[in-house]
């Protein structure tokens, strides 16, 4: 043991040992000292950032990626800025620690009226605010320092949702001892007598059920299902389908996969696969608003088997208790005796040419971008027409597709995209901005070029706000953005610019460019022309239900 080991160490090797090898975020002074220790640290690496925000999002893209993330801000004006990012990765379902570092705990204890504060000597505040958004928290103590860093840990790995750690600098410094095991998310204990019951009532349901289809989403990627489903569908594949939260969950080019359901909005043969089944086993779903084209689904709890992280339910009966794991292991071998789980014959999408002609539409940008997507790709879609259009892709195996439509921050992409490709830097980034959005969190351009990384940037450029303009207020000016010369942004954002850009308004140049990216070793700028009032046409009705809901 080094003599000069402190609690700044102990965390630091406690993230490493979860797989987090990059931190990232903004100095300040009550965290420069802890700082120290990063650096010198030898399995996490610094990732400075342009502003918090950006940190937040980069962690969780990170995160989805890599199992967990981290972020370290300064005390109040730094982990405010944060917070929105944070609470996503609540929303969402990212296991993302938060470490902020704080004024010295005798100066907190005498209330003194300090920079970051709302001065009025109360240091509670910041954290109390991080409560209904992080599955735990804790301020740390000389006395109670590791305890908590190993609790916090682990109830952010078994909740998969956020952990926020308040740490004063001089508790960073105090003498600690290296941990000796590793932090596993805590195992939910079998009940064997549940888990019968639960056997039987899903053997019982299926054998009523003719026709069985699988509706997966995205709780199943971040509960760890994700390979057992995957092998399932591809040793006795049965109709499935995810929700555009959990797109990228299969491969979509599989025999069985039918599409992205969407409730009403699903293509129709979709629709048919999922709603006409006898019984939809759903698994890590969750139905939400704007997925579901206004909570059209129609699958009513009678004809439904719906596996929870820590629960499970058959038809009308919830078995609480049983972990995601236990519930898919159950269904996979009750499926595979039962002869009436097998795949019937689901029409094919019709095959898809690249249109390589005439002026980009909505229509011809996802058609051209279908034709690109490649095996092992990472794909990030910002809220707007990005998100809604990806929807109609078919992704290849192995792509791993990050979206927020639950939470729905825009902006969140870009600096995500920041985090995926420092995960996973030999795989290749696809990120797909609206300009709108990309006008919240440009900045971490530039640490994409610092680090040099080369992520291929759609920039859809419809000038403005267009999934607002078609919710409400079409032609009102709140819906139009100030118009920036985008290709130029790169240059502003790096001394030495590694940087390729391209403005695009035709099908074959969007064709041409892409081809262009995918061989050039920079990062590419892709600014895509398309019309204002052009949508995919799942948005279309996604607007429509939610202009309804608010009326
Ligand atoms: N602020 C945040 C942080 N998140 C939001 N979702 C909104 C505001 C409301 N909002 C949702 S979509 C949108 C706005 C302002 C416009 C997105 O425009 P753009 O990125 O250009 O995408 P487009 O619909 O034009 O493709």
């Amino acid at each position: 043991m080094q003599n000069d080991y402190s609690v700044a160490d102990y965390l630091l090797d406690r993230l490493a040992g979860c797989g987090i090898h990059h931190l990232f975020g903004v100095p300040g002074d009550y965290n420069l000292q802890f700082l120290d220790n990063v650096i010198q640290h030898p399995a996490v690496h610094w990732v400075g950032c342009a502003n918090e925000l950006n940190a937040a999002y980069a962690a969780d893209g990170y995160g989805r990626c890599q199992g967990a993330g981290a972020l370290l801000t300064t005390f109040g004006v730094g982990e405010l800025s944060a917070i929105n990012g944070v609470a996503g990765s609540f929303a969402e379902y990212v296991p993302v620690l938060q470490i902020v570092g704080a004024p010295c705990r005798s100066v907190q204890q005498r209330g003194e009226l300090l920079h970051h504060t709302l001065g009025d000597g109360d240091f509670s505040h910041f954290w109390r605010m991080y409560e209904p958004i992080s599955a735990a928290q804790a301020v740390l103590t000389a006395q109670n320092a590791c305890y908590e860093i190993d609790r916090v840990i682990r109830t952010m790995l078994s909740e998969s949702r956020p952990g926020y750690l308040m740490l004063p600098a001089d508790v960073a410094k105090m003498a600690a001892t290296p941990p000796v095991n590793v932090i596993t998310p805590s195992p939910l204990q079998p009940n064997e007598a549940r888990l019968d019951s639960f056997r039987h009532r899903v053997q019982a349901m299926l054998s009523e059920s003719p026709h069985v289809a699988l509706l997966a989403d995205f709780l199943a990627h971040r509960f760890g299902v994700q390979k057992m489903l995957q092998c399932w569908m591809k040793d006795s594949p049965i109709p499935h389908a995810t929700l555009l939260m959990g797109k990228g969950l299969f491969d979509e080019t599989q025999p069985g996969f039918v599409g992205t359901y969407s409730g009403a909005a699903s293509p129709p043969q979709v629709r048919e696969a999922i709603e006409g089944a006898d019984t939809v086993i759903c698994v890590g779903v969750r139905f939400t608003d704007t997925i579901t084209a206004g909570f059209t689904q129609q699958l009513p709890a009678a004809r439904t088997i719906d596996i929870q992280p820590f629960s499970a339910r058959v038809g009308e009966e919830w078995f609480s208790g049983i972990s995601m794991q236990d519930a898919v292991n159950t269904l996979i071998s009750v499926c595979r005796n039962n002869p009436r789980c097998v795949l019937d014959p689901v029409p094919e999408p019709s095959a898809r040419s690249p249109y390589h002609s005439g002026t980009l539409s909505q229509h011809t940008f996802w058609q051209t971008l279908q034709a690109f997507i490649r095996p092992g790709d990472i794909l990030l879609a910002d809220q707007g027409t990005a998100a809604f259009g990806a929807a109609s892709l078919r992704l290849p195996a192995e792509v791993e597709m990050l979206t927020q439509p639950l939470w729905g921050s825009i902006g969140y992409c870009l600096p995500a995209a920041f985090g995926a490709q420092t995960a996973c830097p030999e795989r290749r980034v696809i990120l797909l901005s609206g300009d709108g959005a990309a006008q919240l969190t440009i900045q971490e351009l530039g640490s994409m070029l610092r680090d040099g990384q080369r992520p291929i940037i759609l920039l859809l450029n419809n000038d403005g706000y267009t999934v607002e303009r078609a919710i409400h207020g079409a032609h009102q000016r709140y819906n139009d953005i100030a118009r920036w010369n985008w290709t130029h942004i790169p240059h502003a954002l790096s001394h030495d610019c590694q940087a390729e850009c391209w403005r695009v308004s035709e099908t074959v140049q969007l064709a041409e460019a892409l081809e262009a990216a995918s061989h050039h070793h920079r990062l590419a700028l892709i600014e895509v022309m398309l019309p204002q009032a052009d949508l995919p046409d799942l948005l279309r009705d996604v607007t429509h239900a939610l202009e309804t809901r608010n009326s």
